[in-house]
């Protein structure tokens, strides 16, 4: 943590811009506390990927609130973008001082150098290759693919630093590490799978009860007045699962990412956490 945050700390002093990715689902809760703290003086656009598995009303919130705070941010599915048109427009126009100040001064061919941070999984590899147009970074569905910095090239102009992805030691609010758990940021054998589908279970019932008892066919009977490990019990019978509880935990995992309960974001605007 300390080597790779030194090595985002030393490259600060190069690039113009940092692009930090954070996950759409968990917009608050991805984005990590210690690379806030040291990139606090440069130009700075967040990116909620991902927003194709994001509720697209919490996104739209969330953009407002980071745009009220005085940060610029946009949303992006890099899974399905294919030119990541806006995102470039707007690199741009947050530099457009440099970049007039560069064609006031006569100076051709002038790069853009942007460096992309964020936690681990949230995308930003995926993100990159599409905006250079073609596969050169390394992706896959699970934390740590990224294992040293590397400078892409675009043919418009902006070099772009990939990097790889940074948690933070200490995750002190359990739901944060939840939340990140559930959304494939941290491997999935750090947490136990129970206590991650309990806290998505808890979320769901909370805020989108009939889609969790249309997913797994529950009578009000299952929900109703029993505890949500109660629920994950009779969840594990109805499934077939016999008492392998931590396989159906697994199953409501990966039915979170598949989207099975449709598009959730997990973090609410102006919801308190203590950190
Ligand atoms: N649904 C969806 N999946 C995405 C999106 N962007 C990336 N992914 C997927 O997320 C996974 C992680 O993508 P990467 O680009 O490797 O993530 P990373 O942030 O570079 O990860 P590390 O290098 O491990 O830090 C891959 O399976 C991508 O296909 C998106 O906008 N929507
Ligand atoms: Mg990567």
């Amino acid at each position: 943590m300390n080597k790779a945050k030194n090595q985002v700390q030393d490259r600060l002093k190069v690039v113009d811009i940092v692009l930090e990715i954070v996950d759409a689902r968990l917009p608050y809760s991805s984005r990590n506390p210690v690379l806030e703290q040291i990139i606090n003086q440069k130009k700075h656009i967040i990116i909620l990927n991902k927003a194709d598995l994001a509720d697209p009303k919490l996104t739209s919130d969330w953009i407002l609130s980071y745009q009220q705070e005085g940060t610029a941010a946009i949303e992006v599915d890099a899974k399905h973008d294919t030119k990541l048109t806006k995102l470039n427009n707007l690199i741009r126009s947050e530099l457009s001082d440099k970049i007039a100040k560069y064609e006031r001064n006569g100076v051709k061919n002038f790069q853009i150098r942007a460096m992309c941070i964020g936690i681990p999984n949230v995308g930003k590899s995926t993100i990159l290759n599409k905006m250079v147009g073609k596969k050169v970074a390394v992706t896959g569905n699970k934390p740590g693919v990224t294992k040293n910095q590397n400078w892409l090239k675009t043919d418009y102009g902006i070099d772009l630093l990939d990097t790889p992805g940074i948690l933070w030691p200490k995750i002190s609010d359990p739901k944060v590490g939840m939340k990140l758990a559930l959304s494939g940021a941290i491997k999935d054998k750090i947490y136990p799978p129970d206590d991650v589908a309990i806290y998505a279970l808890d979320f769901l019932q909370a805020n989108y009860l009939d889609r969790v008892m249309s997913v797994y066919n529950l009578q009000r009977s299952d929900v109703y007045n029993h505890t949500t490990a109660q629920l994950l019990m009779r969840l594990t019978e109805k499934l077939g699962y016999k008492e392998d509880y931590d396989r159906a935990a697994r199953r409501v995992i990966m039915d979170v990412r598949n989207l099975k309960f449709g598009r959730v974001t997990f973090d609410v605007p102006g919801e308190f956490y203590e950190e």
